[in-house]
């Protein structure tokens, strides 16, 4: 990079010394009696509707033609900058700035734009991250990418918070994290040299996912000396619950309550303890859901949950008859973590009470606990 800095170095200086007079700059953008002009190129030809302008002053500048040629006229001698920008449809945009010192009629003949950056679409979204990437600019003068993020498509270098910057030109990928559940979220990449922007990228969202409190929930991962569900533990009358591969809802593994008559009346229970405290949001609302299948001629049963942390938080039953035997259907419970409760972590426990005496088998599969 020192090369490339030191050669743009050198071009910045033979560009103020050819325009360069005499007498100094003075910074006047007062009336003048000069002209500067020039002929802008993007990506090898000729760019037409580039906004080009001296001093940032409203009445000294001049939008490219079909050619790229730009003519300011009245300008007062002295040093300028010149500003040449160029929007696209999709909110990119690429520009450059001269510093000028002008005397006379000064022509300044071809001046290439940068390639403007394109921000890919959201990749790897997750519930809290995502990955950003970007295609490589062609400026030579190149000092860094600066990635903003917003919350609205309103996004720019004043309302966006800066969240990574990089200095290696084909460094060009970056996953923002520690973001919000279920929250849209917007990007945008510029390009600068050292004396400012060389351009803006298009802007790109994405909504991050839901929030999946519980691990494992849909009993893929088992525990190899167990055999059970890993995160998970059965208690209660534990000989009857058993992990079965067949017929799961989704996936080859759910967790099957195997009841036989005699066992009326009593609980059996699934719970995931050490949910760390931090993964609730307090006063946020939570659906815990999940997906069942009973078959047996039993069809009272109650699925209970209990979310615990010092003491119990919530705690809920249902009674469920299926719409009909052996069918997947799904039960779902609502919801708040109260305000002021500060667990040294939190456990979630899922039972089940049969109420008939008979045989019955209920599977159960993709627990999800999601704010
Ligand atoms: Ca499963």
């Amino acid at each position: 990079m020192k090369t490339a800095f030191h050669s743009i170095t050198i071009v910045m200086l033979i560009f103020t010394a050819a325009y360069t007079t005499s007498c100094g700059g003075s910074n006047d953008s007062s009336v003048g009696n000069f002209q500067v002009s020039g002929r802008i190129f993007y990506q090898g030809q000729p760019l037409e509707g580039a906004q080009t302008v001296i001093d940032g002053t409203a009445n000294l500048r001049d939008t490219t033609d079909s050619d790229g040629l730009f003519t300011i006229t009245d300008v007062a001698s002295g040093d300028h900058e010149l500003n040449i920008l160029k929007s696209f449809g999709n909110e990119a945009f690429t520009e450059r700035s001269y510093s000028i010192a002008v005397n006379n009629d000064t022509d300044m003949k071809t001046l290439e734009l940068p390639g403007a950056v394109d921000l890919n679409e959201p990749q790897d979204v997750g519930s809290e991250s995502m990955l950003l990437s970007w295609s490589f600019t062609d400026a030579q003068d190149f000092r860094e990418y600066k990635l903003y993020r917003h919350t609205s498509s309103g996004l720019d270098e004043t309302t966006g918070t800066l969240v990574h910057v990089s200095t290696e030109i084909d460094a060009v990928t970056f996953t923002d994290k520690d973001l919000e559940p279920l929250s849209e979220y917007f990007y945008r990449v510029y390009v600068m040299n050292n004396f400012g922007r060389l351009g803006g990228s298009n802007i790109v969202s994405a909504t991050t996912l839901n929030l999946n409190v519980i691990q494992n929930g849909n009993f893929e991962q088992i525990d190899s000396s167990s055999g059970f569900a890993r995160q998970w533990t059965a208690y209660g009358f534990t000989e009857d619950i058993v992990m079965e591969e067949n017929d799961c809802y989704e996936g080859s593994h759910c967790v099957l309550y195997d009841i036989g008559a005699e066992n009326d009346g009593r609980e059996y229970w699934i719970e995931q303890t050490d949910i760390a405290p931090d993964i609730f949001v307090k006063g946020a609302r939570y659906l815990l859901s999940g997906r069942y299948k009973l078959s047996g001629s039993g069809s009272d049963i109650s699925f209970y949950y209990i979310l615990r942390g010092d003491e119990d938080i919530s705690n809920e039953w249902d009674n469920t008859h299926p719409s009909q035997e052996g069918v997947w259907e799904e039960v779902s419970f609502e919801f708040t973590i109260p305000q002021g409760e500060s667990p040294s972590n939190y456990q979630l426990m899922l039972g089940l009470i049969k109420w008939t005496e008979s045989d019955i088998q209920l599977w159960i599969d993709n627990l999800s606990l999601e704010k």
